[in-house]
């Protein structure tokens, strides 16, 4: 009995520790509270900022619009491209327009959410030849 007692007890310290499979350093990351006003959006691969403001909000019954803004050092050959997912039910909208004014902001438009419920923003930031970064912004549309 003593002897069940004791894995018992082991399983649970061991279910507190970080788990080995994460380096210290993805931890700390995974962890770390999120500082709105200085990054609202981290993109590690970039090294970047994302922020992201609703020129129009997203309902269910109007068209979206979204301005993404990159902060940091964003090349200069830099595109964005965007598509909506809704993950509970497994399918997307029509193909949104993005309007590049710089390497560093983008004007997302034409964001159709066809249905309320949950929904994300998948973006992926891209050079020629590959994808830099991605971020996925979720939200609940009404
Ligand atoms: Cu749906």
């Amino acid at each position: 009995m003593n002897f069940f007692l004791a894995i018992l007890i082991s399983l649970f310290s061991f279910a507190c520790a970080r788990p080995d499979y994460i380096s210290q350093a993805e931890w700390d990351q995974q962890n770390k509270p999120a500082n709105t006003d200085v990054c609202q959006w981290k993109l590690v691969n970039l090294d970047a900022c994302a922020h992201v403001q609703w020129l129009r909000p997203p309902t269910s019954s109007e068209p979206a619009e979204l301005m993404i803004e990159l902060a940091g050092t964003i090349p200069e050959d830099t595109t964005l491209s965007a598509l909506l997912w809704m993950p509970s039910m497994g399918h997307g909208s029509a193909p949104v327009q993005v309007e590049r004014l710089s390497a560093s902001q983008y004007r997302i438009t034409k964001i159709y959410f066809i249905m309320p419920g949950d929904w994300e923003v998948r973006i992926s930031i891209k050079n020629p030849n590959q994808v830099l970064d991605q971020l996925t912004i979720p939200l609940m549309v009404p």
